[in-house]
């Protein structure tokens, strides 16, 4: 987001800029952060546990991490998109295949929007879904076992930033191109593409199955080469429909902070998917090209990744009525729909208005043809006048994303004036505003996205963090706030670092996912091929120059106790961990180990490759503090000549 300093500056706002970098003081707050209850309020006791789950997207760390809320603790970095040293996550032989896509492993993303799997509207604590932004991916965790079980790539699109936005029942997850590209992808002179209107893109609608919440590519819909920002599905009246921003209607395809800002009015997309399957039901769709992956976990622990070929790909002009565009000014970013699903909120980072688009007066205003004021590609642009509920005017400076607290009200965070107005849906007047230190990008409140929001607590989540923390040389943490909102004015009661660079977060109360959580995996279930279930069946297994150990550990030893090989042999360690108690995992690293260590939980079976390279003897040992013998857990390799 750090872009949009740049293109403010360029715009001729750079004095309200100036005003906040260039002083570099916080501004006055009155007695907010001095509030002597904060402490309390998020004050949790030594055992005691927190009230809500929080899951912060990880950004460029590609990851997602787990905190509680009101302590701000961090709990748990689940890897997702990156491979992740710690316990060996794209590392190990059971989860390499999770990064595998059609350009080859890809060992790193750009993770931005968790959403937490909905039931009519409502958070259901089964799964959570996240986005790779840079390969265009889509993952699922299981928010049982809190480990990533699939990810799906997204053929056809670049930026896979609109994503992966849900719809009422998580029946379908969106995806659309931020980043337009020849589709099918060729090689061509990118000024002569752009100029010729080969720069396309797309929006996806990938399926969810309600039992297993395998994923799969159901239907593509070709749309006019913008750049597509966020998105967010209806609920109760609005169902059918997702909408999503827009911006660079201009279409530029270079010096994009200014060509790109030129139009008052960029769009926000309102999409019917469920006419888009309808119409792909009726053969309106055609077939086209395509390679991507889909991994997920086998029952037997294994990643499987399956390439898969080909979509089905739908153009606006043969399905009328199933997209429009809403004007909104101006270079919208966020786009968030209220929990009753009428009222539509555009957030335009360079606009002056926050403004809020209707759906009844949508539904209405599309019955009539007047207006339709032009059409773009079979897509029809709706009269501003005729969708629009309201503006919040003069909010703040560079609005993007808004929540909601079930109570009347919408919150919405404002990148450059690094604030958080309160407004109440339907006067559209702010009614509160707060500080964010600094440089707010989304902000989150428990269910806020959803039809029923746990408004008591809001976080903001900010780009900046300046001199908020301990400086620790050039690179700074991301930052998070957690403020009151229980009562008429937001109260900020805690800043605490961050992962990465969390974009969106998403809460749940711990109730509703803790008498869930699995504590071990039963051994007598584990059907790994390689898994050894009693010491006594540890043994060594060499195919040709292929060395498979079948290796048990258990407290505080493992089997066997001396593994021999030869030079050149490529080792596979398939370490079961024996235990069924809960938090007794061991650990597992052989000196000079090319990859990383594995964590292996109770019950379970991971493999690590080992290739090897010299004569000699070389230790292997537990990497996790298991019993009082843990440094005794340390065993030897023989490689020999
Ligand atoms: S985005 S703030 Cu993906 Cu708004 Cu980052
Ligand atoms: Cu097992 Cu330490």
């Amino acid at each position: 987001m750090k872009y949009l300093h740049q293109m403010i500056t360029v715009l001729g706002l750079s004095v309200a800029l100036a005003g906040f970098y260039g002083c570099g003081k916080p501004r006055d707050v009155g007695g907010d952060i001095l509030d002597r209850d904060a402490a309390q309020k998020v004050y949790v006791a030594p055992g005691q546990k927190d009230e809500f789950y929080e899951f912060m997207s990880g950004g460029f760390s590609g990851q997602v991490s787990v905190y509680g809320l009101p302590s701000g603790r961090l709990f748990k970095t689940i890897p997702v998109f990156s491979q992740f040293a710690e316990n060996g996550y794209g590392y190990d032989e059971e989860s390499r295949n999770m990064l595998m896509t059609s350009q080859g492993l890809i060992p790193w993303d750009d993770s931005h929007h968790p959403q937490l799997s909905q039931t009519k509207g409502e958070i259901d604590g089964k799964w959570l879904f996240i986005n790779g932004n840079n390969t265009p991916r889509i993952a699922r965790i299981n928010l049982k076992t809190f480990e990533t079980e699939e990810i799906i790539e997204i053929p056809n699109t670049g930026g896979n930033h609109p994503s992966p936005f849900q719809t009422e029942n998580s029946e379908y997850l969106m995806s659309a191109t931020r980043f337009s590209l020849p589709i099918p992808q060729k090689d061509i002179a990118v000024e002569s593409a752009a100029s010729q209107g080969d720069l396309k893109g797309t929006v996806t609608l990938v399926k969810v199955d309600p039992a297993t919440g395998r994923m799969s590519v159901e239907l593509q819909v070709l749309v006019p080469g913008f750049d597509y920002d966020i998105s967010h599905c209806g609920k109760g009246p609005s169902h059918d429909w997702c909408f999503f921003t827009t911006y660079n209607t201009e279409q530029a395809y270079k010096m994009k902070e200014i060509e790109s800002s030129r139009n008052d009015k960029d769009y926000i997309l309102a999409f019917n998917w469920v006419q888009a399957k309808q119409c792909a039901e009726q053969g309106k769709s055609k077939d086209f090209g395509g390679t991507y992956y889909n991994n997920f976990r086998a029952s037997n622990s294994i990643t499987v990744s399956e390439k898969r070929e080909g979509v089905k790909l739908l153009d606006p002009v043969d399905c009328p009525g199933m997209m429009y565009y809403l004007p909104t000014p101006k270079s919208p970013h966020g786009t968030d729909v209220d929990p009753s699903g009428e009222y539509i909120v555009g957030a335009g980072k360079l606009a002056t208005v926050i403004p809020v688009h209707s759906f009844s007066k949508l539904m209405k205003a599309i019955q009539d043809k007047k207006n339709v004021i032009k059409e773009i590609q079979g897509i029809p642009v709706l009269d501003y006048q005729s969708t629009l509920a309201g503006e919040v005017v003069k909010p703040c400076l560079g609005p993007l994303h808004t929540e909601f607290d079930g109570k009347g009200f919408a919150y919405t965070s404002c990148f450059v004036s690094s604030e958080i107005v309160k407004w109440k849906l339907g006067t559209w007047e702010v009614v509160d505003r707060v500080p964010a230190y600094y440089s707010i990008g989304h902000l989150s409140i428990p269910g806020g996205d959803s039809a029923k929001p746990y408004g008591k607590y809001m976080i903001a989540l900010n780009k900046i963090a300046k001199d908020r923390y301990l400086p620790t040389g050039p690179e700074v943490t991301q930052s998070a706030q957690l403020y009151d909102i229980s009562g008429d004015r937001m109260k900020l009661l805690l800043d605490f670092p961050t992962v990465g660079e969390p974009h969106y977060a998403q809460g749940v109360p711990a109730s509703l996912l803790m008498p869930n959580s699995q504590k071990i995996h039963l051994l007598s279930e584990n059907s790994h091929p390689y898994a050894t279930k009693n010491e006594s069946d540890a043994k060594v297994a060499r195919e040709g120059n292929i060395v498979h150990v079948y290796m048990t550990s258990i407290r505080s030893h493992f089997k066997p106790d001396v593994v021999e090989a030869k030079v050149g042999d490529t080792i596979y360690f398939h370490v079961t961990n024996l235990e069924q108690d809960f938090d007794i995992d061991h650990g597992f690293a052989v000196e000079g180990m090319q990859n990383a260590n594995i964590l292996i939980m109770p019950g379970e079976t991971k493999t690590i490759r080992y290739e090897a390279k010299s004569a000699g003897i070389f230790p292997f040992y537990c990497t996790d503090f298991c019993s009082a013998l843990h440094q005794e857990m340390q065993q030897y390799l023989r490689i020999s000549l």
